[in-house]
């Protein structure tokens, strides 16, 4: 059987540097057993495990003007964005498994470079519960990732601004959010400013994830690099007890399901990471098998047999 996906390459990074609960560094030890290798082997996907990153070990300490572990979390970005950039220039598909979300600054960072290079236009879809877009004056926590994607956006530290050789590493309307349910207080406002294309929980509920998504994925052709950055904590905590920060309200399996199959339709996926899987909170490694089975679906698993629309 072969496959529509390039090769896939599954990079480690076991790391808590950027959450505000430990954790977050078995994420994926967790991936591997619930089988993520095994499950795109058997869709006919060329898998190969590189093992995972090395970086400081988390000193959990408070923040210094804001920021907690800033000097940490830009060397444990900087070995993601390594990796990740060297992976797509081998002209593979690269797998994140984190760790938290302060790896999608190098992860995303290393899309762009690429893009650069190659000409494509680079989309991220921002999976999460969370919009990720403090700042350190802004945070509530100091917790970096808390502040992905403002950094990503230019809002940051140089440190993590520039990881990828340029600033801002993408423009705000290469990045869309779905499933955002929990905002502070001055990042609501700094998205507004910023122009962020977010779609909430409100979105999906008054629109249904079918419109949603085919308004996230209008205009993704074959120029389009889609990078998609899966925080499991999109999901309803029903369905992904073990992450750190569960926020209720978030998407069901159904709706989780449809939204993969309808990135998975557009063949278009580059790059993914998955992160902010806690092993320590979960039941069972339950959030780490949902991960698992959809990310499936992510990379065409579908219950029939379906002929491509339109
Ligand atoms: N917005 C809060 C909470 C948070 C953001 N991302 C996660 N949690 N996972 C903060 O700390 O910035
Ligand atoms: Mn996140
Ligand atoms: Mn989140």
């Amino acid at each position: 059987q072969s496959s529509l996906y390039p090769g896939v390459s599954l990079i480690g990074v076991p790391t808590d540097i950027g959450a505000g609960a430990r954790g977050a560094s078995m994420g994926p030890q967790a991936l591997r057993v619930a089988g993520l290798a095994e499950a795109l082997l058997q869709r006919g996907v060329d898998v190969e495990d590189i093992g995972d990153l090395s970086g400081p070990r988390t000193p959990w300490l408070a923040p210094v003007e804001g920021f907690r572990h800033l000097a940490e979390t830009a060397e444990w970005n900087r070995s993601t964005h390594d990796a990740v950039y060297g992976e797509l220039k081998r002209g593979r598909l690269p797998i994140m498994m984190g760790g938290d979300h302060s790896l999608g600054i190098g992860s995303v960072s290393a899309a762009a470079r690429h893009c650069r290079d190659t000409g494509k236009e680079l989309l991220v879809l921002w999976l999460d519960a969370h919009a990720d877009f403090n700042t350190h004056l802004l945070t509530p926590t100091g917790n970096i990732h808390g502040m992905p994607v403002a950094c990503l956006c230019g809002h940051g530290p140089e440190v993590l601004t520039s990881i990828g050789g340029h600033v801002p590493a993408i423009r705000h309307d290469q990045i869309h959010q779905v499933g955002i349910r929990s905002v502070d207080d001055g990042e609501r406002e700094f998205i507004h400013e910023a122009g962020i294309e977010v779609y909430d929980m409100r979105y999906i509920d008054e629109m249904g994830m079918r419109a949603t998504m085919e308004r996230v994925l209008a205009g993704v052709d074959d120029s389009v690099h889609l990078h998609v950055s899966f925080d499991v904590d999109f999901l309803d905590p029903s369905l992904a007890p073990g992450v750190g920060t569960t926020v209720p309200g978030g998407p069901t399996y159904r709706e989780a399901q449809l939204c993969m199959e309808m990135i998975a339709d557009t063949g278009r996926l580059c790059s993914l990471d998955i992160v902010e899987l806690n092993p320590a909170l979960d039941l069972r490694n339950q959030t780490a098998d949902m991960a698992v089975d959809l990310v499936e679906s992510l990379f065409g698993k579908s219950i029939l047999v379906r002929r491509p629309a339109g």
